[in-house]
Order: structure tokens, then C-alpha cells, then sequence
């Protein structure tokens, strides 16, 4: 779970987590430099619960980086990425590691935009954004929402699948190269609104998700045309 100024929601979600019936190992928070509280909260969660901090040191590099970080430390084989501000359900958590753990997916991910996922409370502005996002990516991943932050995958999966720097958008990153005999599973999700603090996403994030975007298309027109053999080369896990 990243955090960054997310001190009125850690408490709630370790309690919703732990009140969800998920049989979990840990919860790892990574936390970039919140100013307003947050590692003391996540601090004192971690005496009654099986919670773990772990504070970055500057230079960050964003969220992406952080659940990296936080998968690398992580002792489960078994991961789910989620939001701090319970916009990801804890109790989809469950839904989301069974098929993981049955063997039918590589990757599971909660879905705003399959039958039965759904937004409430968006402004016509946001959904349309939101979507249009999603459809760039669709043609790439063969998912309708690998722009959700919420997703399960096996934690030696995630850190082979996944480039040095990977913006904001981890899922969709790790679709792109998961290549085609990697099975990824949507769920469907009701993406619920934050109530408390407040949002970082922002147009620098927006404008490095489109210049992600160009370099996977890039990618893929290139291993489209290209030998077998280079495929291989072209994996940037396969480069290490
Ligand atoms: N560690 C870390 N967490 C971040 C960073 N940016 C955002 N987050 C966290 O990532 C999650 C998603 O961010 P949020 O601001 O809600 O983005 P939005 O849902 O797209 O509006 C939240 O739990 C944030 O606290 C970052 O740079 N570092
Ligand atoms: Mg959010």
C-alpha cells in the first residue's frame, strides 16, 4: 500500500482488512515523506496489527516505484497492490487472489469497466478521462482497465515483469510486458471516491503516462515485426 499524506484512511483500511476475512500475511505500507502524520498512525497500527513501514529515503521516484519497493521487501508470494484511500474495496481483496491462488490467472485486477465495476459520484469530465485512458490502453493490454491500481500477481511476477522506471501506471506496465501467454483476469470493482485528503494525481503524472504510452506502442509494433529471437532480446527482464 503506498502512502503520501494518508493519515485519516491507514487506520480505517488496516481495520477493514482485518475485518475482511482476507487470510493475509502482512500489510506493507511505502511511504514517501508524508508530512501530516501518516508514518506516526501507520507506526502505532503496527503494534496491534501485522502491519510493516517502510519509509523511503529522497530522493522518491513516485508511486510506481513505491509498491516496487514495497514488493521487494514483502515476505508473501502472493501480492495485492491497493490504494490507501479506500477507493479499492477491502472486501474485493478476497475475489481478487482467488483465481491466483486456484492457478487460473497470472494477474488479477480490480475493474471499473467490466459489467458490474462502476465509478459513482464522477463528474462527466473525470469518467471521460478516466476512459479515454483506458481505451489507449486497451488496444495494448486486451484489458478494459489496466489503468486500476489494484490488482494481485505473484511477487516474484511483479518484480520480473517490471521496468526500471514505470510511471504512475503499474498494472498497465506490467500487462505490456507480460507478453501473450500471460493470463490477466478483470473483477469487477465499485471504485469508491476518497472521503479524506486528497489526490496526486495531477497533469505531470497524466503527461509521463502518455509518453509511457508512445514507448509500449513502440514496443509493440517493433516485436510485432520482429524475429522471434529478438522478441526475446526486446524483453527489457530478459535485457535484466
Ligand atoms: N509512496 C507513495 N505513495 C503515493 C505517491 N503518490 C501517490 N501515492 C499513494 O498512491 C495512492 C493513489 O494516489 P491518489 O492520490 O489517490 O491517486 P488517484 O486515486 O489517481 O487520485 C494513494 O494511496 C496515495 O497515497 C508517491 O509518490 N509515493
Ligand atoms: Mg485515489
Amino acid at each position: 500500500v503506498p502512502t503520501l499524506n494518508e493519515v485519516e484512511n491507514v487506520s480505517p483500511l488496516v481495520h477493514q482488512l482485518m475485518s475482511g476475512g482476507v487470510d493475509l500475511h502482512e500489510i506493507v505500507f511505502v511511504d514517501d515523506g508524508s508530512t501530516d502524520g501518516t508514518t506516526e498512525a501507520i507506526r502505532e497500527l503496527s503494534r496491534r496489527f501485522p502491519v510493516r513501514l517502510i519509509e523511503r529515503a529522497l530522493p522518491k521516484s513516485g508511486l510506481a516505484d513505491a509498491v516496487l519497493a514495497g514488493a521487494r521487501a514483502a515476505e508473501g508470494n502472493l501480492i495485492v497492490v491497493m490504494d490507501a484511500d479506500l477507493s479499492h474495496p477491502p472486501e474485493n481483496v478476497r475475489d481478487l487472489v482467488a483465481p491466483l491462488r486456484a492457478g487460473t490467472a497470472d494477474m488479477v485486477i480490480g475493474s471499473r469497466y467490466i459489467a458490474g465495476g462502476a465509478t459513482p459520484g464522477w463528474s462527466i469530465g473525470r469518467r471521460a478521462m478516466s476512459r479515454l485512458a483506458s481505451l489507449l490502453a486497451s488496444p495494448l493490454t486486451g484489458v478494459k482497465d489496466s489503468m486500476c491500481g489494484f490488482f494481485a500477481i505473484s511477487r516474484p511476477r511483479l518484480l520480473d515483469l517490471t521496468p526500471a522506471a514505470s510511471g504512475f501506471k503499474l498494472a498497465f506496465e506490467v500487462i505490456v510486458h507480460g507478453g501473450s501467454g500471460f493470463r490477466v483476469r478483470e473483477i469487477p470493482i465499485v471504485f469508491r471516491d476518497r472521503e479524506r485528503g486528497a489526490s496526486k494525481m495531477n497533469f505531470r503524472i497524466a503527461l509521463i503516462f502518455a509518453l509511457r504510452w508512445i514507448a509500449s506502442a513502440g514496443r509493440m509494433s517493433h516485436r510485432r515485426f520482429a524475429p522471434a529471437a529478438r522478441q526475446v532480446a526486446v524483453h527489457p527482464a530478459a535485457e535484466g
